[in-house]
């Protein structure tokens, strides 16, 4: 897959102010993803104040932070990475423990109008949160990568999987980390995925950055995914933390079949795998409904 894109971002972008919902669930459809500029502009700033305080909380615990199989894990939830070299602390934040447990803001933003509107023009009428919000944190100068990669290897699941929206804190380009996407690459089916510094992603000589088309963007504008489509983006060679924060919203029957972090957990959790036909949705398992109604299942 080392061509380069034949699609361009203005074949998979629009604007809130002249939103055609049929037709950006037209894009998500073809594409895999879609960008929607402005989406989440009316919570940024009350979202950036949030994830700043949550990110020196995180910093002021890192001398009680554990060591995990990904990094390291502060007390309030962040996880840390190794800081490249030169940088004025060892480690540097990845995954920022904000979500809707922690930020009204946060919460808001997932039960955005016009974003369920798009997110049942994709879904369908019975639609659920799927987790609790996410926030990437790259920190300034040299803030790590994530390697292009699907999130379904995280959390393959059984129908069409959760629909992820990535949202921008503030203005993101090639210099401070904007999301790369490969238009189409949900076509492909689950792909092989190795253990990289960013934790899976797929090898470097076979999906190089080329590969895929980077998204630049204004805070508030919004990038959709398929559970499916190959995403990443390089390092923060800014001065200043570049956030994003990410909602994701699923069909109410819809359920993780192989979750993992790493080659081995994942490759546990395959062999636990029940049979798709065999396998069920758990009462536990259950997000909060955003659309629609969910029938009792025996
Ligand atoms: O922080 C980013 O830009 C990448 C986020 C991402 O790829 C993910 O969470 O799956």
């Amino acid at each position: 897959m080392n061509q380069e894109p034949k699609v361009t971002v203005e074949d998979i972008e629009m604007s809130v102010e002249a939103l055609d919902v049929q037709k950006a669930a037209d894009i998500f459809e073809e594409h895999g993803c879609l960008v929607v500029r402005g989406l989440m502009a009316p919570y940024i700033e009350a979202i950036h104040q949030d994830i700043e305080a949550a990110a020196a909380e995180s910093i002021s615990l890192l001398d009680k932070a554990e060591q995990i199989v990904e990094g390291w894990r502060t007390p309030n939830g962040t996880l840390f990475l190794p800081a490249p070299e030169g940088y004025e602390r060892d480690k540097q934040i990845m995954v920022l423990a904000i979500g809707y447990q922690t930020s009204a803001a946060f919460f808001q933003s997932a039960l955005d109008e016009t974003t369920v509107n798009l997110v049942e023009a994709i879904l369908g009428p019975n639609v659920e949160i799927f987790g609790n919000g996410q926030c990437l944190y790259k920190e300034p100068v040299g803030g790590h990568p994530k390697h292009l990669h699907q999130d379904s290897a995280y959390f393959e699941h059984r129908y069409q999987g959760p629909v992820g929206i990535l949202n921008y804190v503030v203005d993101t380009d090639l210099v401070n980390g904007a999301l790369h996407v490969v238009p189409g690459s949900h076509k492909l089916g689950q792909l092989k995925h190795i253990d990289t510094f960013s934790h899976l992603g797929l090898a470097a000589d076979e999906w190089p950055w080329e590969s895929a088309l980077p998204v630049s963007g204004k805070a508030g504008d919004s990038i959709f995914f398929n559970v499916k489509t190959v995403h990443g983006s390089k390092q923060n060679m800014s001065d200043k933390p570049r956030p994003i924060f990410i909602n994701r919203y699923r069909r109410t029957d819809d359920y993780v079949i192989i979750g993992g972090t790493t080659t081995a957990n994942r490759a546990e959790a395959e062999k636990r795998a029940v049979a798709a036909e065999e396998a069920k949705k758990s009462n536990s398992d259950r997000g909060l409904m955003l659309r629609g109604f969910r029938p009792f299942d025996s």
